[in-house]
């Protein structure tokens, strides 16, 4: 076929998978009633894509589906989940949902499989834990069903399958691994296990087969690129000489592949090759080429722009110059990245609309692309010029370029970017008459079935603003109430007012919109709707000023102020393509820069910024990374140098590994940061010692992820320890991330343990003083 998209999103369009596994979770559906909600939805995708014009029976349908996420099934699939689930497998030693799920979230003692970001998108994958004892068989006929259950149905299907070096690479060692193992040594034990699969999916009806390989783009991985493509080679060696299998397409999205990895792919026994065309460039003419297929990403799987259609083809045309035996279409990586459809939007501006492309107009572009292919550019001459109308209107309606804004920009200096002596500012915050060891929370409180019922029926007209705004404020009341009580010395009010820290901002700022069903999965069954930022943005007016300043009146402590920070706005939303991220993040931190000014005359001494996101865009050539430091560091620094010396600024990490984005984080400049742990806590104090991070440091003292009470003890020891590493002046108490996700009870009972072992500390050292 000449035209393929490499994936699709699995939620649904209404989030049916959601509603299955949570019921399933909540045992109101059992695992028949679970198989059959998943098997409808795959047929209704196959059913969808055929519509929108791939092929039924020429392999150009993936079948992408996931219970929870594709790594965890590549990992179940051969047998590489970890000894402490063993008990779980089904009689005959195969994986079942049963040890899938709990594998994935963990039960009682069983800890789930850590979770960490795919590659520099927003969905969230299950670490693989391998080690040299792990047994590597084929523990689940899974995927070989699902070819099957298309084949019913009359489809002939291409499984997408994550291939064996980057499920190994992706993967980290199990504690009973002797240091220095990397997963990777495992790779010939691994591949007769991958040869099997493909036979099994042969047998089942595939005649192609998809492994999806985007290690081989990353630099940012423990494993070398050398070391990828070595390992590339050998895999595809192996695979493609293996006497019973489907043709093979190794894709490899997200960015450039090595050029080690091209060479060793093109040279490779395999039958196509997919490459990301949008963040990478066109590659060299390879040996090994003129037998293969390359599909060529030319259709952005990661935004929601309707995009360059014209630019597409003239791309495609390109990789024609490469003599390969045949060039297809592609998208540049899996559909699941964005939302299913535009047409469900009803309530956008249809002009905008009008420019984007979710995953079923992407799809249609790719049927637009390969026809052309076939049959010449004559052939899709009108798309590609309402394409290319469509990008014209863009650039000219009303709103995507404000002359005040970019006025603004323009005459911004580096003063504008530098808020001056932090011992100066120390001085001045000596006013906010904080004790030693001051204890905080990162902001969010649980968000309660009455927040969520109360915001949702105020969102169907059910509740009056005036009504809506009364119940907002008796939670802040509340929440206010339960910290003076607790004890905690600096406040927050809870942001019951927020649905998401993200859209929130979205909704009260020019330039964005926000969609009613542009679902996109997160991790398992969770799935964030991000918003669309279009245009220049601008603040029409204060959005978080009066909640704060009515918080703020209840107490006599200090309540933060709470905002988001530039980046993470950017990371969490569809960003505009038609300027530099740059550009955009600087606007976001000026209206942001205006808020913290507006706050400041309300009478609002601490505010935090938060941008657990920084680590996220940090690009995965290494070669990208200091410009995007520079201007992700740049554009907080805009939103928060106004500040005065005398206003405390915090901000917020999430997934840090601390010491590789150390220099940012001092380069941030705020001055009090609070840091999620991603590695044992008490190795986090040291990295901050190590560092020599001087400003203000929140160590999270607690994991909020799960619903656990921390004893009182286990915080005074962690407590301990970082006041032996740390100058005492030096370090706050708090959570290690916000708690909006947990219950009240374990909430309560976690917070006062926090203030107890603060209490307890801060009297250790005085009377060790
Ligand atoms: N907001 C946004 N993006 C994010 C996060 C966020 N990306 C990264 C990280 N946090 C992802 N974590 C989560 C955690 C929980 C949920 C989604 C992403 C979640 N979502 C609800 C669900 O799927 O049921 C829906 C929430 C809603 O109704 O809006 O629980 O915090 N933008
Ligand atoms: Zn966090």
């Amino acid at each position: 076929p000449a035209g393929t998209i490499l994936g699709y999103p699995r939620i649904g369009r209404r989030r049916e998978l959601k509603r299955a596994v949570e019921a399933h979770w909540a045992g109101a559906l059992d695992e028949a009633g679970l198989e059959s909600a998943a098997a409808d939805l795959r047929r209704a995708t196959r059913e969808r894509l055929a519509e929108l014009g791939l092929g039924r029976t020429d392999s150009s349908i993936p079948e992408s589906f996931s219970f929870y996420d594709q790594v965890l099934d590549a990992a179940a699939t051969v047998g590489a989940l970890p000894a402490r689930f063993a008990h779980l497998r089904e009689s005959d030693g195969s994986i079942g949902l049963t040890a899938y799920f709990t594998a994935a979230r963990g039960e009682g003692e069983h800890a789930p499989l850590e979770m960490t970001k795919w590659f520099d998108t927003n969905y969230h994958y299950l670490v693989p834990e391998i080690g040299p004892e792990t047994v590597f068989s084929l523990s689940s006929d899974r995927f070989a069903r699902q070819v099957a259950e298309a084949a019913a149905d009359g489809f002939t299907v291409r499984p997408v399958v994550v291939g064996p070096v980057t499920l190994l690479a992706l993967a980290k060692a199990t504690d009973a691994a002797p240091t220095g193992f990397s997963p990777l040594e495992r790779l010939d034990d691994l591949l007769p296990v991958y040869v099997e699969l493909l036979a099994s999916l042969k047998a089942a009806g595939a005649a192609w087969v998809q492994l999806d390989e985007p290690a081989l783009v990353s630099e940012s991985l423990d494993v070398s690129p050398d070391a990828l493509a070595a390992a590339a080679e050998r895999a595809y060696a192996v695979l493609g000489s293996a006497a019973d299998r489907p043709q093979l397409l190794v894709a490899a999205g997200y960015a450039q592949l090595s050029p080690q990895a091209w060479a060793a792919l093109a040279a490779a026994p395999i039958e196509a090759i997919a490459v990301d065309l949008r963040r990478g460039a066109v590659p060299p003419a390879a040996a090994g080429l003129e037998a293969k297929t390359l599909v060529g990403g030319v259709v952005d799987g990661r935004n929601i722009w309707r995009g360059d259609l014209e630019g597409a083809w003239t791309t495609l045309d390109e990789l024609r110059g490469l003599g390969a035996a045949a060039v297809a279409a592609g998208t540049t990586t899996s559909l699941q990245h964005v939302p299913h459809d535009v047409a469900d939007e009803t309530a956008l501006d249809p002009r905008l609309a009008s420019w984007l492309a979710f995953a079923d107009q992407k799809t249609a572009q790719i049927v637009t692309l390969a026809r052309g292919l076939a049959d010449g550019r004559e052939a899709i001459a009108a798309e590609l010029a309402a394409a290319s109308a469509a990008l014209a209107d863009r650039r000219e309606a009303p709103g995507v370029r404000d002359g005040v804004v970019r006025s603004r920009l323009t005459a911004l200096t580096g003063a504008d970017f530098d808020r001056g002596d932090y011992a100066a500012r120390t001085a001045a915050q000596e006013s906010l008459g904080l004790p030693v060891l001051p204890t905080t929370t990162i902001g969010s409180f649980p968000q309660t079935g009455d927040i969520r019922r109360a915001r949702a029926q105020h969102g169907r007209g059910e509740l009056s603003v005036a009504e809506y705004e009364e119940f907002l404020r008796a939670e802040i009341r509340s929440v206010i109430d339960l910290q003076e009580n607790l004890g905690l010395d600096v406040l927050v009010h809870g942001e019951a007012e927020r649905n998401d820290m993200v859209q929130y901002f979205a909704e009260h700022l020019d330039g964005f919109a926000v969609t009613a069903n542009g679902w996109v999965q997160s991790y398992g069954s969770r799935a964030t709707r991000p918003s669309i930022l279009w245009g220049d943005v601008s603040r029409p007016s204060a959005i978080t000023v009066e909640w704060t300043r009515f918080a703020q009146s209840l107490s006599d402590k200090h309540v933060k102020g709470m905002l988001t920070g530039p980046v993470t706005i950017l990371a969490w939303s569809f960003v505009r393509d038609d300027q530099p991220l740059a550009e955009t993040a600087n606007q976001v931190a000026l209206a942001l820069r205006d808020e913290i000014a507006d706050l400041e005359a309300a009478g609002v001494g601490i505010i935090q910024v938060d941008e657990p996101a920084l680590r996220e865009l940090l690009p995965l050539k290494r070669a990208d990374q200091p410009a995007y430091l520079d201007w992700s560091v740049g554009s907080f620094r805009l939103a928060t140098a106004g500040a005065a010396d005398a206003t405390q600024v915090h901000t917020h990490l999430c997934y840090s590994e601390f010491a590789v984005v150390i220099d940012a984080i001092a380069a941030l400049d705020a001055d009090v940061t609070s840091i999620e742990a991603a590695r044992s806590r008490g190795e986090v104090i040291d990295d901050i010692r190590d560092s020599g991070f001087s400003h203000g440091v929140g160590p999270g003292v607690y994991d909020i992820h799960s619903p656990r009470v921390p004893s009182t003890d286990e915080i005074a020891q962690l407590l301990e320890r970082a006041v032996a590493e740390l100058p005492l002046r030096q370090v706050w108490v708090n959570p290690d991330c916000g708690l909006k996700t947990r219950g009240y009870d374990e909430t309560v009972a976690s917070l006062r343990n926090l203030v107890t072992a603060a209490r307890q500390v801060r009297e250790a050292v005085a009377a060790g003083a």
